[in-house]
């Protein structure tokens, strides 16, 4: 073409693309993303900026539970003047519309944790029975301490040599299939209540049997919100969030919670351990693996399977110098938290360890892997493994090599020969950023209790002591996802710091307790960096993070846990309502996240979501979520976008505790007993 041709053919629009510094504040995001640009890769960075969210499903009041439909119900730009008049085709108000659409974002997370959960509490059974000889039992410990839970016996009368009755300890394969058996059952139960419902306080407990909410097995009630939102049926707002109670807490405290039990018993609980974090933790010189998603079934074996000299030596005989394990999203943490895996990044880094050119196989489970994945491998060499039945992509790149318990070894063995095989295939430039940090991470709710009450007397005494010293002034659980709409990280680690600075020590798990391990929050040293002098002292006393970091998603249930036995060990009130503690995510996405914020609310905890809620259409529901409940639980749901704003309300709900439990006046730092602690219990 001629320079004349040149100038006079019709300029073609360049493409809208993100500006790498202003999507993120991690180094190695921004420089992949700025690689995936010059290489012509479009991510989810480019596309948040040319593809707007629905102004009318943002406010919760788009309708299309039928086809008559969609309904769209935005509220009047003057606002509502006198009476609100808005209807769907049937009547529905915004506040039915905007009330139904929650409760199935409540049903669909709900059904996420719960589904992984079932497919754990499956494997494990087939474990016990001996049907898998790939999984056993690790942490015998936890599955005597929650036999009792299902009602489990763990000893059994038998005649001694004298005639007498003796009491002998059952043989622990029997317990696990018991328990298999009885937390399978969790799911299809029909009445009665959840067993894990009695681990709660008692006075929470009492509440929500008063209230009618404990949930009677956990399919039942996800399915009864389809029902109850099927066009037609429940048409009080009011109603349907009592439902969606019954189905959050279905997740919190069974689905979720069995999924983290039954996974510590198979793969062991987590306790202290170092990993490392960020794209830096990829190999140029090795086959790279990341296995990304949710579910650590799969996972584990990979671990055992890239850890065979008999595989090491077939990737050496290809040329690699070794094998690189690492994580993405909660498969990551899982990992990481039992064996000190690296973590390759967060859920919006995904497509960007594609862009690195040197991932050799991403292998995904279910839950958080973006279709785009597949889209992005065809610009690169890398090979994506889908795994799961449920979870399958239409792409023709993508290979499925379905995971199955009882050959699941030799599954993942085969998976990683695969990511070997692909390893030769490589052909692009290979830029993995330098960005890797150290973390200390595995603290869940029993490493905390012996961290701080010391190896022979696990116990939350000093914690809570700590608290009414003031040393620490609350706690806050932050957790949740990266979300495209926000700067990629920054919110976590804003409101993390200005916690930490004002004495509020963090419980972390998911996509926000990795962008705290890539900025160095969760080191022990950070303490002396980051936090006021009282939450400095005990982190410098004791040597731990002021972050802890309890694992992945499902995860979540073990902060439920903690807040328990912060509760039983005194001295903070009677109930999870009482503590000077809140919540927030940030950063959130998924619908799981508001599964776990409605658990967390109903089980007593003022929850702070950022970015936004999808309730603003509606305002009686939303004041419903927002105020009334706190009358009925003690806990309710707050939107707020800045993260300062959120520190501030979280510091001011914990300080509002604290004068409520008599704890806002100056004291003597004393050492309390029981005695002194029951005392101030009682008043
Ligand atoms: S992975 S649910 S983006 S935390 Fe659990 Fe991260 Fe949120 Fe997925």
């Amino acid at each position: 073409m001629s320079a004349e041709e040149i100038k006079a053919a019709p300029k073609k629009k360049k493409a809208k693309v993100a500006n790498p510094k202003e999507v993120s504040v991690d180094q190695a995001t921004i420089q992949m993303l700025a690689k995936a640009q010059a290489d012509g890769c479009d991510t989810i960075f480019d596309r948040a900026v040319t593809m707007k969210p629905c102004n009318i499903g943002e406010q919760g009041t788009c309708c299309k539970v039928c086809s008559q439909g969609p309904c769209r119900l935005p509220l009047p730009k003057k606002g509502i003047e006198g009476k609100d008049v808005r209807k769907g085709l049937c009547g529905a108000t915004p506040e039915t519309i905007a009330a139904r659409n929650f409760a199935r974002m409540v049903a669909a997370g709900s059904a996420a944790h719960s589904d992984h959960g079932r497919g754990v509490a499956e494997v494990f059974l087939a474990a016990a029975r001996g049907e898998t000889t790939d999984f056993g039992i690790q942490d015998t410990e936890k599955l005597l301490q929650i036999a009792p839970d299902y009602g489990v016996a763990t000893t059994v009368m038998v005649e001694g040599d004298d005639g007498e009755k003796v009491e002998q300890e059952r043989d622990l394969m029997e317990i696990a299939e018991d328990v298999g058996v009885k937390a399978l059952a969790q799911w299809g139960q029909q009445e009665g209540e959840i067993v894990y419902a009695k681990r709660a306080p008692e006075a929470r407990y009492d509440l929500w049997k008063e209230l009618d909410v404990i949930p009677r097995g956990i399919d039942r009630e996800i399915v009864e919100i389809m029902h109850r939102t099927h066009m037609g049926v429940d048409q009080d707002f009011r109603n349907l969030t009592k439902q969606m109670t019954r189905a959050a807490l279905a997740d919190g405290w069974a689905g979720a919670m069995i999924a983290t039990d039954l996974q510590d018993v198979m793969f062991g609980t987590p306790y202290p351990i170092q990993g490392e974090i960020n794209l830096g933790v990829l190999k140029e010189e090795n086959v790279n693996i990341i296995v990304h998603g949710h579910e650590p079934l799969l996972s584990e074996m990979i671990v055992v399977a890239s850890q065979d000299p008999e595989i090491i030596e077939y990737a050496k005989s290809k040329g690699a110098a070794g094998i690189t394990l690492a994580g993405m999203c909660c498969t990551a943490n899982e990992i990481l938290v039992r064996h000190g895996l690296p973590i390759a990044g967060n859920y919006l880094q995904q497509e960007l360890a594609v862009v690195t050119g040197a991932l050799d196989a991403m292998v995904v489970d279910v839950q958080c892997v973006m279709e785009n994945l597949a889209n992005i491998a065809e610009c690169y060499h890398t090979k994506i493994i889908t795994t799961n039945p449920r979870a399958m992509m239409e792409s023709g790149d993508a290979e499925h090599i379905e995971f199955d318990e009882h050959h699941a070894l030799e599954d993942a063995k085969k998976i990683v020969r695969a990511a070997i095989d692909n390893y030769t295939t490589r052909e692009q430039e290979v830029m993995i950023p330098t960005q890797k940090e150290k973390m200390v991470v595995g603290f869940s709710y029993e490493a905390i209790g012996y961290h701080l009450g010391g190896t022979f007397r696990g116990s939350y005494v000093p914690l809570n002591d700590n608290i009414i010293n003031g040393r620490i002034r609350g706690i806050a659980g932050v957790v949740g996802c990266n979300n495209a709409r926000t700067i990629h990280d920054a919110a976590h680690l804003t409101l993390i710091k200005e916690l930490l600075k004002n004495d509020v020590i963090v419980l972390t798990t998911g996509c926000t307790a990795m962008a705290c391990g890539k900025a160095g929050l969760l080191t022990p040293e950070s303490a002396g960096v980051y936090c006021g002098p009282g939450l400095a002292e005990v982190c410098e006393t004791v040597g731990i993070p002021p972050v802890l970091h309890m694992g992945a998603c499902v995860d979540n249930s073990r902060i439920l846990l903690a807040a328990t036995e912060v509760v039983k060990a005194g001295g903070l009130g009677k109930d999870i309502s009482d503590l000077p503690a809140a919540g927030c995510a940030p950063e959130w996405m998924s619908e799981k996240a508001i599964a776990i914020g409605h658990y967390f609310v109903t089980s007593g905890v003022y929850t702070i979501f950022g970015v936004g809620l999808p309730v603003n259409g509606a305002p009686r529901f939303k004041k419903h979520l927002f105020e009334e409940l706190e009358d009925i639980y003690g806990g309710k749901w707050d939107m707020i976008v800045d993260p300062l704003d959120q520190a501030a309300a979280i510091i001011a709900h914990i300080d509002k505790k604290r004068a409520a439990l008599g704890l806002d006046t100056k004291k003597e730092r004393v050492l309390m007993d029981m005695a002194s602690r029951q005392a101030l219990d009682a008043a």
